[in-house]
């Protein structure tokens, strides 16, 4: 399926809901709010389908405040719904059990279930945001213009594009990727005020919890892998329940030797595991082991009913054997 079939599809319906994956990143957000101005610049009728609600530090972002968690299903008269970054059924942050229109599933994860009656999927893609702004100029939003409304839709996608990749430092960043971001910086976003919202932002008990999850950290597998644990009791302390952990794990990664960065969150659900690989391991393939997915070099996945203890040893287990130690 091609990108002027996605266009086809939108030009025909009446009603379009947006969504992306629950607990919504940069590239969700991004890719998701970048197309919604696009379609209604062009006259559509669409709005945000989401359970959740917009992390403070993508607030700065234009509609964000759609972003609002009320909207959980699909409007009557919805007869289409694009989802995006979201590799599977499950994980789409909002309920399609009883809506039988169309579903567009536009994303760049291998895992990708292909779930929809179209499916763009460009694992070469660093961001969703990539397809994003290629649907945006197929739609016919000339961004030579320089209007805010440009401006505001390449804010979104160069958000997306710096949080998929690391700022530029993972190895999905493409010559692509670079061309879309000099093209958004030739239109006039201030690159580097955007950095600083994502990332000089962040709340002083979050910065505590780094301290607390440092202290702790281990090394497993001769030394080639950094552990992290965060005790349910420890986020209830930091009053961090409900907020976004994924940013901790880099920091595992920087340690010299280290491959392979886990980090383990007590939640409700159960235990929560990110991975992340600097070399050629390939993480996706252990969180696929438990019912997870993403990336080669970031994946993530949830253990239930099992202890922080037991997870961590599960998971080390598969990861033994993956990198053939
Ligand atoms: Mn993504």
């Amino acid at each position: 399926m091609s990108i002027k079939n996605i266009k086809e599809e939108i030009l025909k319906s009446k009603k379009i809901g947006l969504s992306f994956h629950t607990s919504p990143d940069g590239d969700a957000i991004g890719s998701v709010l970048s197309l919604l101005k696009a379609l209604r610049r062009i006259g559509k009728e669409a709005y945000i389908i989401s359970r959740d609600v917009i992390p403070d530090n993508l607030s700065f972002l234009s509609l964000s405040e759609e972003i609002d968690g009320n909207t959980l299903e699909p409007d009557s008269n919805t007869d289409l719904v694009i989802v995006m970054d979201c590799g599977n059924v499950e994980r789409i942050s909002a309920n399609l059990d009883k809506y039988s229109g169309k579903i567009i599933n536009i994303d760049h994860h291998l895992s990708n279930e292909e779930y929809g009656f179209i499916n763009y999927v460009d694992p070469t893609a660093a961001a969703t945001a990539e397809i994003s702004y290629l649907l945006i100029k197929e739609l016919g939003i000339d961004f030579n213009k320089k209007t805010p409304l440009e401006i505001d839709i390449a804010k979104a996608i160069y958000t997306s594009l710096i949080t998929d990749t690391g700022s530029f430092r993972h190895s999905n960043v493409t010559k692509r990727t670079h061309i879309i971001a000099s093209e958004l910086i030739e239109l006039g976003i201030d690159n580097s005020k955007i950095h600083s919202n994502l990332f000089d932002n962040r709340d002083f008990n979050k910065i505590k919890l780094m301290g607390y999850v440092l202290s702790n950290l281990e090394l497993a597998l001769e030394n080639k892998v950094a552990v992290m644990q965060i005790p349910k009791n420890i986020l209830e302390e930091f009053d961090l329940v409900n907020s976004d952990t994924s940013d901790i794990i880099s920091i595992g990664l920087g340690i010299k030797g280290v491959e392979v960065a886990l980090l383990l969150k007590d939640s409700e659900k159960g235990i929560k595991i990110s991975l992340r690989s600097k070399s050629d391991v390939d993480v996706r393939k252990v969180a696929e082991c438990y019912g997870g997915g993403g990336h080669t070099k970031a994946a993530g996945a949830l253990q239930k009913d099992v202890d922080l203890e037991c997870a961590k040893s599960n998971l080390l287990k598969a990861l033994k054997e993956e990198m053939k130690l």
